[in-house]
């Protein structure tokens, strides 16, 4: 999908600082950190919403909550916490349609979000 940002990142045409990556996940630090650490943990395949999951993508989808766990376990902050999260459609402020999970630690984080 060469209209999709994060497919972009995923093939290397946009830079990106990268935390992880492997077959088929890749993590980057988010361009507008809203922690000091804030991680967003993509599947290198074109998936742009929840909505569009299919039963299939079970295994790929634990696969990114295990990269954020190597992430944040990684960074330090696997003992005092850290938040992932998903938005999923316009109201939820999703404004990249590839699913990301955000992770984010480094700060007490405030609940419920705005
Ligand atoms: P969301 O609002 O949940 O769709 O999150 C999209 C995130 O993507 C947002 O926190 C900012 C981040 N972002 C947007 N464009 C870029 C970019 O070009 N590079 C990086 N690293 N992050 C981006």
């Amino acid at each position: 999908m060469s209209d999709c940002l994060f497919c972009r990142i995923v093939a290397g045409e946009i830079p990106a600082k990268i935390a992880y990556q492997d077959a088929d996940v890749i993590a980057f630090h988010d361009i507008n950190p809203q922690a000091p650490l804030h991680v967003l943990i993509i599947p290198r395949k074109h998936i742009a919403t929840i909505n569009d999951l299919q039963a299939d993508d079970a295994a790929l989808v634990g696969k990114l909550f295990l990269a954020a766990k190597h992430i944040a376990t990684e960074a330090g902050y696997a003992e005092n916490g850290y938040r992932v999260t998903m938005n999923c459609g316009a109201d939820a402020g999703q404004t990249v349609f590839h699913i990301h999970l955000h992770l984010l630690a480094g700060r007490e984080l405030g609940w419920p979000p705005g």
